[in-house]
């Protein structure tokens, strides 16, 4: 059992000094000009537009501190149960905003900000993004910590802190270039360091086996060792006092780790041995949907998941005395497969730190962890081989064996002599060379496993995890993923929240339910015009934005056609080009029936490894080139490539867009997020049944959307019977056309041989995505898309009833759902 007993804390005396700082916060104006002079040291006569930026965060950060404070004081005197929310991307985006938003100060600070001279909008964009993650998942973590914060809910995420995030995308030639993003260049004011609550992991080394008169001990000896150091991110709730802490974890070196050179007298190599340390948290891998297999990505797991057990543990046994109530009080969810390694890690802890019978300390990791999976893609799987394993972690190769040793002695006794059942389920794979399943062992490890959408949750159990749901009936279940309104409706569209208050009063930023109580005036003439009006200048901005970000001109009045994140074969942005080359095709040689002017706007990131998703890329921006320079047909089609996208540029897009993109092959996208900030800004879905697009078309109703396509079993279907491209090519002279303008290098003279690959990927390479079999249905639906935008009221009002019909994708909503479902646990009100 564990040593100490619960602290206990003079309650009355920190809160009294709370409030005394509450009292003491002073009003935004001179609290502003306080900072220029006290934090920056300057005076206004000398102040950057960077200093005004810093200015403000410090202003804002005031306001945050004592809320932290008191809410970190009150989580500790009620002792209340935790949920750890681990995660080896956050993307966060800028914090200013957002911040003032959550405190209720935005206006104050907005008004303060004017009467010197500044404008808000304009400092804000000095903040580089925290950009701590790749795509969707990433986001969804950040969405996740807003929600726990907004809703009472006690809880950490715990993260790495990259010195560099996510590359920043340049289009040079018309390809993607890479290049750092140093975004900790200056002082990020949102960050604290906490040198006190550092900890020590270890890495390599071999295991002794002792025996003891308790038993056997295992003794990681003759190991390295890497320091990690903290630093908390405040994460304010929204109409709350709640601020929620977020853990990042830095590599150092240890201080020891290079005494022998120095007591030999040799300096320089007694720093160089830092660098290998201090890589392991240098850099985001950049492989969103996909695994590199890199030893270096290991160690980032393990790092930040030993640093951060062995913070929730030390927070235990300082409160808590009786190891069985551990359950009581932490529920870890693991983002994905890329944490799972926590499941070893707390056996270790529990069993050769703490000293707990291996039975014991099993039971409780069982009721601790649950596992998101966030895709069905097979190259995704993260599986890493025994002998890195055993190099690296050799104790926990151990944990793992004994942990499937059980397992599959278990398997064994309600399913006998299936050998096939043993084997497809094992944590080792035997069957590519020796390796670690990582996806069985967060499975094993958990007492819940859950998809991101009804339709991919169900095919986790009808496929990829099909033995497992036999096996372990009832552990599999869904969680709808969800989006905060905070940063994806009231900061991102200003202009529609307005509106929205004018006429249903606000309260919707915290109960998205309220916002059906904008759909009966879906009816009113005057609202659909107020409401087109947002529109219209929210596509301004976007437009000006795209002039200012790649000089291309283009009209408010086009319709808006988006489709941005990151780029993959699945996603099918070329069946979006083939739309694109189709319209040229029939705008060329005045075929168009409804002239509907367009605008077809891409952003995205590819892997810098994924060859084929940059030659989309540069696809895209050669067929851009040639379309907007055709005066032929420029005033009816225009293509924009948005350059370098991320949260920030995504607070521009969505409230710009007419028209959401969401046409992934039926069966791959697992939910889609992008789908609801679309639909809550005001856009129309042309989607494929995949992912959530199947639950916002439920929501918003058949004939408020447009689904198109092959649904998963019609896709399972057409591939079991041999699906042949060919078919395709040669019965539609449209698609024919297409695909050979491709092929014979129309859009690339200079080198006609460019495209080849992408041709090849379509009819000689089997067509995995089936964007052939789509691609009729698809022009049809698009062509539905042009004829009803010319019925601006009939466009409008769907588009309102879309906005309307959005309560259920409040990340609010997600979040009490796996509160009730899978944490057990309850908001904690300050
Ligand atoms: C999603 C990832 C992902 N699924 C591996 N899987 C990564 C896998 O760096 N890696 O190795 C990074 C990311 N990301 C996305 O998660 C899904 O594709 C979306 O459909 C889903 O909406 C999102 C959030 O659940």
């Amino acid at each position: 059992n564990v040593k100490k007993t619960r602290k206990k804390t003079d309650q009355s005396d920190t809160s009294q000094a709370v409030e005394e700082f509450l009292l003491e916060q002073l009003p935004i104006p001179q609290a502003l000009r306080n900072h220029l002079t006290f934090s920056i040291g300057k005076s206004n006569s000398w102040a950057t537009t960077r200093d005004w930026y810093q200015t403000a965060a410090f202003t804002v950060r005031d306001h945050l501190m004592s809320r932290w404070v008191n809410t970190r004081d009150a989580y500790r005197d009620a002792n209340t149960k935790r949920v750890y929310y681990l995660s080896l991307e956050f993307l966060i985006g800028r914090m200013l905003s957002n911040a003032a938003l959550n405190l209720g100060i935005a206006p104050e600070l907005s008004d303060g900000l004017q009467q010197i001279g500044q404008k808000l909008e304009g400092i804000a964009e000095l903040e580089p993004d925290a950009a701590l993650g790749n795509g969707g998942l990433g986001r969804l973590a950040a969405c996740f910590v807003d929600s726990m914060a907004t809703m009472d809910i006690p809880a950490t995420g715990y993260g790495i802190r990259y010195d560099y995030g996510m590359f920043r995308q340049t289009i040079e030639h018309g390809q993607q270039k890479e290049n750092p993003d140093n975004w900790l260049r200056y002082q990020n004011i949102w960050e604290v360091q906490r040198p006190e609550h550092t900890c020590e992991v270890k890495f390599y080394g071999r295991v002794l086996h002792v025996h003891t008169e308790h038993g056997i001990e295992h003794h990681w000896v003759d190991h390295e060792t890497v320091v990690a150091m903290p630093y908390d991110v405040p994460v304010p709730g929204y109409g709350t006092q709640t601020v929620n802490n977020l853990r990042l974890w830095s590599a150092k070196a240890t201080n020891e780790f290079d005494l022998a050179h120095f007591n030999e007298g040799n300096y320089e190599k007694s720093v160089e041995g830092r660098h290998g340390a201090e890589t392991i948290s240098q850099v985001l891998y950049p492989n969103d949907t996909s695994e590199s297999g890199k030893a270096l990505r290991l160690k980032q797991q393990y790092f930040f998941v030993s640093a951060s057990t062995q913070d929730i543990l030390h927070r235990f046994t300082n409160y808590n005395a009786d190891w069985d109530t551990l359950p009581e009080k932490v529920a870890i969810q693991l983002n994905d497969t890329h944490p799972s390694i926590a499941v070893a890690e707390m056996m270790h802890q529990l069993v050769d730190h703490y000293h707990l019978q291996w039975d014991r300390a099993w039971k409780l990791v069982t009721k601790m962890f649950a596992y998101t999976n966030h895709t069905l893609m097979p190259e995704a799987l993260e599986t890493w081989s025994v002998e890195l394993f055993a190099q690296l972690l050799p104790r926990h190769l151990d944990i793992i064996y004994e942990i499937n040793h059980q397992f599959l002695q278990m398997v064994n006794q309600h399913f006998p002599g299936d050998t096939g059942l043993l084997q497809r389920v094992s944590i080792i794979d035997e069957t590519h060379g020796r390796r670690v399943r990582m996806a069985h062992l967060a499975i094993v490890g958990s007492h819940t496993v859950n998809g991101v959408a009804e339709l991919h949750s169900e095919l986790l159990k009808a496929t990829l995890f099909a033995d497992f749901n036999k096996i372990y009936p009832g552990k599999f279940t869904n969680v709808t993923n969800g989006i905060t309104p905070r940063r994806w409706l009231n900061q991102a569209n200003p202009l529609l929240t307005e509106l929205l208050t004018k006429h249903i009063g606000t309260g919707f930023q915290k109960d998205l339910s309220l916002i059906k109580k904008i759909e009966p005036f879906a009816d009113n003439a005057a609202f659909r015009k107020a409401f087109r009006e947002v529109k219209k200048a929210n596509k301004q901005r976007l437009a000006d934005k795209i002039m200012q970000k790649t000089g291309i001109a283009i009209d408010a009045d086009a319709l808006f056609d988006v489709q941005i994140k990151r780029i993959h074969e699945y996603k099918r942005q070329l069946l979006n080009v083939l739309h694109v080359i189709t319209l040229y095709n029939r705008i060329r040689t005045g075929q168009v029936s409804v002239h509907t002017p367009r605008v077809v706007i891409f952003a995205g990131k590819a892997a810098p490894g994924y060859w084929l998703a940059k030659q989309i890329i540069r696809l895209i921006n050669d067929v851009a080139s040639m379309i907007n320079h055709d005066p032929a047909v420029n005033h009816q089609l225009k293509v924009v490539f948005y350059p370098n996208y991320e949260v920030s540029a995504a607070e521009i897009l969505f409230p710009g867009a007419d028209l959401s993109e969401q046409i992934s092959t039926a069966g791959t996208e697992a939910s889609g997020t992008g789908n609801m900030k679309m639909a809550l800004n005001g856009a129309l879905t042309i989607g494929t049944l995949d992912g959530a697009n199947v639950e916002i078309k439920e929501e918003v109703g058949d004939e408020n959307i447009f689904i198109f396509g092959l649904t998963t079993p019609e896709v399972a279907k057409l591939k079991a019977e041999g699906y042949n491209p060919w078919d395709y090519y040669h019965s539609n002279p449209e698609l024919k056309q297409v695909i050979d303008m491709i092929g014979s290098g129309f859009f690339s003279v200079e080198e006609p041989a460019r495209y080849q690959a992408i041709v090849d990927t379509l009819l000689h390479k089997g067509d995995q995505y089936l964007l052939l079999a789509d691609y009729a249905a698809y022009i049809t639906a698009q062509d539905k898309v042009a004829a009803l935008y010319q019925d601006q009221e009939a466009w409008s009002r769907m588009a309102i009833l879309n906005v309307a019909r959005m309560a259920k994708f409040s990340s609010d909503r997600t979040i009490a759902d796996y509160a009730a479902r899978i944490w057990q646990v309850s908001p904690f009100k300050l």
